[in-house]
């Protein structure tokens, strides 16, 4: 089913809308921009927006955040259609997590379309980021699997995140994790550890393909690495674009 199609089956806004971009810009690629200087971030973003669906941030990162950063994320996300999804990974109690989602520094919940949380703590950390995110349309992914090695989320774990999915369907609108979770089409699956050609890191990560990982029913690839570490990002960026999109043009 075409992701246009797709969008019909969520009631989720933010969900609805990420199916529409991905369509009108035959984009599933997402952006990991895991860039410490702000700068050098949204001169990445000047440059690759329009080939993404995503934006995927870690604003802890930044050493140099402006004190206008909102205005700025919202200024490139108008600017280049693409959605802000804030790699929080949130893994507290509910009461915790919706303080971190809403306040402090980063106030996540005024500018993330999208963020994501880990299940560990039980039904309760979903529960206290809805309470704050749905109101605002945004939409949350679980942790299902990760990508990198030697990682404790168990086939078991994975299926409990698919059945909190399923009871928090207003809210959850997909997963991370390394290929479909579900039969259900209305749910976003998202992929990390994509590069080229397959292969890792020395600290765990682990690489898959576009075309593989899509093979296997992941809707977007997200790409931190094999991107902004390229000398000409742009050039990079167009070959993951177009071996996510044709991949997935061929299982349609
Ligand atoms: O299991 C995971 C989940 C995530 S969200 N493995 C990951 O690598 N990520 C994130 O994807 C990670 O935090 C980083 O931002 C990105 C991968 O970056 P790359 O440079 O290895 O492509």
């Amino acid at each position: 089913m075409n992701y246009q199609k797709r969008s019909e089956l969520t009631g989720n806004p933010t969900a609805k809308k990420l199916f529409a971009t991905m369509e009108q810009k035959q984009t599933n690629l997402c952006l990991a921009a895991d860039l410490a200087d702000w700068n050098k971030l949204t001169e990445l973003v000047k440059k690759v927006g329009h080939k993404i669906c995503v934006l995927k941030t870690h604003l802890d990162i930044i050493n140099n955040l402006p004190a206008d950063f909102i205005d700025q994320l919202i200024k490139l996300k108008n600017l280049y259609d693409f959605l802000i999804f804030e790699d929080r990974k949130f893994a507290d109690i509910g009461h915790t997590v919706q303080r971190q989602y809403a306040g402090g520094f980063y106030k996540i919940a005024d500018w993330a379309d999208i963020i994501n949380c880990h299940i560990l703590p039980g039904p309760g950390i979903i529960e206290g980021l809805r309470e704050i995110g749905l109101p605002k349309g945004q939409g949350l992914l679980l942790l299902a699997q990760m990508s990198s090695a030697g990682n404790l989320l168990t086939d078991d774990y994975a299926h409990q995140a698919v059945e909190l999915a399923k009871k928090y369907d207003d809210f959850v609108i997909g997963f991370i994790g390394m290929r479909k979770m579900i039969d259900d089409d209305k749910f976003i699956n998202l992929t990390p550890g994509i590069q080229l050609t397959e292969g890792g890191d020395n600290l765990g990560q682990q690489y898959n393909t576009p075309e593989n990982v899509i093979k296997n029913g992941s809707d977007i690839i997200i790409v931190g690495r094999g991107i902004y570490e390229a000398g000409d990002p742009l050039t990079e960026a167009e070959k993951y674009r177009t071996a996510a999109w044709q991949a997935y043009q061929n299982i349609q």
